[in-house]
């Protein structure tokens, strides 16, 4: 007979550790139980998130925020979104989670421990803007099929984790070397243990960046679960689908990754503008690298109602991908005329700014706060949805609230 298998100590902290509480007969689990408390058809308790997020999709999960939950300067995981294109891995153990570098472009094949990247390289921590590239989705016409993101698939948090450039050069890298591409820990949602769900990656110049992170930490804490527990890889300012969670291998390639989701019309865009429902050629379809210029009004939430004031401050936040927020400036009459909004610099490279602007609003009625950013290269955003593309990405049109006064 053969003896039966009981979950390891290591999986019972874990599994402890997302229900909130010790599991007492936990030694008496079999490997490959399902616990019925993480089974738990509530997604906010699961993920200990707002109550005022929205689920979009169980199947994989998928949950965005609204506007004025993405107040906070730094956002806090309660506010952040989830966007998940297979299972999340069940019973991770962290005492064996190991990464594994390989690829044509490796001097020689390497795997490290978490532990290991820990204490062998330096650590960092910065606050980096991951935003879906498909946030803004919704608005696309003809619709583009996929989760219809709204406004809030983007977020800011602070993360802590080692560089990637200083773990490549530890390993050491052949000079044909021109991408990297992520390996994860998620499962298919057919099931098929051969396919992965997503494999995304970047250019060298990018993985090599100060800033691009191999992270285990999440605003001061251990990742949660759904953000990619317990290694993640983090390229701000990319489509957050460049920033693989549950991260447990990278390979260095000698050409462009072609992984899951790298080909077809799957985070890549016309090359040139087309337009709305026509049909593309995939060889006129480019990846999409830098996000562009966005903002967010996050207070006052819309709908907001003035009662016997005139005087309102709005504030929110605005990215551009790779570049820097030059200026920033809100309209109250539709987009004819503009004024200048106050912008903070960023805490470091690729992490949002904060803006505020103090409106006086001239008699009572109806009114509609626009907010417009533009990037170091004095784009700006556009006012109504910009170039239609197959899948609905890159919608970086301004963001807009109402306002009654009265
Ligand atoms: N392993 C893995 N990494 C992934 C994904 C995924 O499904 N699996 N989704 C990607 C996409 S499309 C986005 S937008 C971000 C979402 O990150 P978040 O869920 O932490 O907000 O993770 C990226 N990394
Ligand atoms: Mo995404």
């Amino acid at each position: 007979m053969q003896r039966r298998k009981f979950l390891k100590r290591g999986s019972l902290v874990t599994l402890a550790a997302a229900l909130g509480t010790e599991i007492v007969f936990g030694k008496n689990i079999i490997k490959g139980y399902q616990i019925l408390g993480l089974q738990d058809p509530d997604p906010f308790k699961l993920f200990k998130k707002d109550p005022q997020m929205v689920v979009l999709n169980d199947k994989p999960w998928n949950m965005e925020a609204q506007a004025h939950l993405l107040d906070d300067k730094v956002t806090p995981n309660k506010f952040m979104f989830i966007r998940n294109n297979g299972k999340i891995p069940p019973n991770i153990n962290i005492a064996n989670w190991k990464i594994i570098f390989d690829g044509e472009s490796i001097k020689t094949k390497k795997t490290y421990t978490l532990e290991e990247l820990k204490s062998k390289f330096k650590q960092h921590t910065y606050q980096l803007t991951l935003e879906c590239g498909g946030n803004g989705r919704s608005e696309f016409d003809p619709p583009a099929k996929g989760n219809q993101w709204t406004v809030g698939a983007v977020a800011c948090a602070e993360w802590t984790g080692v560089r990637l450039r200083d773990v490549l050069e530890d390993i050491g890298y052949k000079q044909d070397a021109v991408y990297i591409g992520y390996h994860a820990a998620d499962t298919h949602l057919s099931g098929d243990p051969g396919k992965e769900p997503i494999s995304r990656g970047v250019p060298m110049a990018k993985a090599l960046q100060d800033e691009t992170l191999l992270a285990f930490k999440m605003n001061g804490e251990d990742i949660p679960l759904a953000h990619g527990y317990p290694l993640r890889l983090i390229a701000g300012g990319w489509p957050a689908s460049a920033s693989g969670k549950w991260l447990n291998g990278i390979s260095i390639r000698n050409k462009v990754h072609d992984g899951t989701k790298m080909t077809g019309t799957a985070y890549r865009v016309p090359c040139e503008t087309v337009a709305p429902g026509e049909k593309v050629k995939d060889e006129d379809m480019c990846i999409i690298e830098s996000m562009p210029v966005k903002s967010l009004i996050t207070y006052p939430k819309s709908g907001a109602v003035l009662n016997n004031k005139k005087n309102l401050t709005i504030r929110g936040h605005a990215w551009a991908g790779e570049l820097q927020v030059k200026s920033m400036e809100y309209s109250i009459d539709f987009g004819s005329t503009w004024q200048k909004c106050t912008l903070e610099v960023p805490k470091n490279r690729l992490a949002w700014q904060h803006f505020s602007a103090e409106i006086s609003f001239p008699k009572k009625g109806y009114y509609e706060v626009w907010a417009r950013a533009m990037d170091s290269n004095n784009r700006k955003q556009p006012m109504i949805l910009p170039g239609w593309n197959p899948k609905g990405y890159l919608n970086n049109a301004c963001h807009r609230i109402a306002v009654k006064v009265s």
